[in-house]
């Protein structure tokens, strides 16, 4: 007898070790997924479900760990997946089937592409979003890009390491920064936005969170929309985004960058971002943008402090489990200098690591200022990751 402790905290262990004994692939993917663990936290249920949810779980071999209005769920994701049909749950908890199949569903098929304007951006590797701030005082690189030239050359270098998408953005979103007025913006951006498209760079994603400046970036050929307001700030944003038919970034952040450090408050930070992002990314499908175009950011740095942004990192596969592929925005962010001690100028390692660990977690998108380095590290990352 052989006995052997496969590494299952993934899936992937699990599969291997089907494949290698001549399963399919993809019974061998189902399998290895339903029996990895599961855990749900399920808030503000009635004191009827908490009782069938205790007395499910004694009979099914699920842990259940309870409190007024909550449950927390534990088992293998094959034990838990009888809970989302209505024909084999009790009729107690008919209300969690629908939303624990699509947790079920988003685990066992996670997307394989995002659509963006003109083009569908594939995500079995990672991609990377190259930074163009057009900005004169951005958190980490405003000024640096002094005319709109440099601006294009430096989009033409970051296409040239390896990015997949040049994210320009004309409004600086640090903690406390002043709005950017709409004409200001569009005359920072669209030139640039212009000349990558002229140059054959890009694809391009506008930075903004205002209706009339995306409008014009779409115009001058930008085919994503990355807002960090997550639709808050601008009502007709959605509209912009669907009728052009255009990718977006819907970033989590709390009131505005005048107000956002004041509102850093959270009892359990991932699921309470992961619990807004949803809330948003329903917005944006009810205004008209299909979910294939929709991406979701937690937004590292908004409205979280050093140990809440770490304790995202973390937890990221909170928010991957949405359904909807994740984007982070890690690059030279001050948390990073909090485990480091490095200035914002020297934290280019530290942002490939974070983005390394991001992968890990379930991140498909990493917008970064230095690509090249990124890109090695998640060349590693993802050679690691990979079933074949
Ligand atoms: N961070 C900044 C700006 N835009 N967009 C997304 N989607 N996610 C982010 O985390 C994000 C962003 C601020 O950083 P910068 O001033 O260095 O660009």
């Amino acid at each position: 007898m052989n006995v052997t402790a496969l590494a299952a905290p993934t899936p992937e262990a699990v599969r291997a070790a089907l494949a290698a004994r001549g399963w399919e692939a993809q019974p061998a993917w189902f399998a290895a997924i339903g029996i990895q663990p599961f855990v749900v936290l399920i808030e503000d249920i009635t004191e009827a479900e908490r009782e069938a949810l205790v007395h499910w779980g004694t009979k099914s071999g699920a842990d259940v760990l309870t409190g007024e209005g909550w449950a927390l769920v534990a088992a293998a994701a094959s034990r838990i997946a009888p809970l989302a049909r209505y024909d084999r749950a009790p009729t107690e908890l008919a209300r969690l089937a629908p939303e624990l199949g699509r947790l079920l569903a988003a685990r066992a098929e996670p997307p394989r592409s995002w659509l963006i304007r003109g083009a569908e951006l594939p995500l079995d590797k990672p991609v990377i979003v190259g930074i163009i701030n057009v900005t004169p005082d951005s958190f980490s690189d405003g000024g640096h890009l002094p005319s709109v030239e440099a601006a294009i050359e430096h989009g033409a270098q970051l296409t040239a390491h390896g990015a997949r998408l040049l994210d320009v953005g004309g409004e600086s979103t640090r903690p406390g920064a002043a709005p950017v007025p709409v004409t200001e913006e569009i005359a920072r951006v669209v030139p640039v936005i212009a000349g990558l498209v002229k140059r054959g760079a890009g694809p391009i994603s506008v930075d903004t969170r205002k209706a009339e400046v995306a409008r014009a970036a779409l115009d001058a050929g930008a085919a994503v929309v990355n807002d960090v307001s997550g639709l808050q700030y601008d009502p007709g944003l959605a509209a912009v985004v669907a009728r052009a038919e255009a990718g977006v970034i819907l970033m989590h952040m709390r009131g505005t960058p005048a107000t956002m450090d004041d509102l850093a408050t959270y009892a359990h930070v991932a699921p309470e971002v992961a619990g807004e992002l949803a809330a948003t990314a329903e917005n944006a499908e009810r205004a008209g943008i299909a979910r294939e175009r929709i991406i979701v950011d937690p937004g590292f740095g908004f409205a979280k402090t050093a140990a809440q942004n770490f304790r995202l990192l973390d937890e990221l596969a909170t928010i991957v489990a949405l359904g909807y592929p994740v984007a982070v925005g890690l690059s030279r962010k001050r948390f990073l200098g909090a485990a480091t001690g490095r200035p914002v100028e020297d934290r280019d390692r530290a942002t490939a690591v974070a983005c390394a660990l991001a992968w890990e977690r379930g991140a498909r998108l990493f917008r970064v200022h230095d690509v090249a380095i990124t890109r090695e590290a998640l060349a590693l990352a993802g050679a690691t990751t990979d079933p074949t």
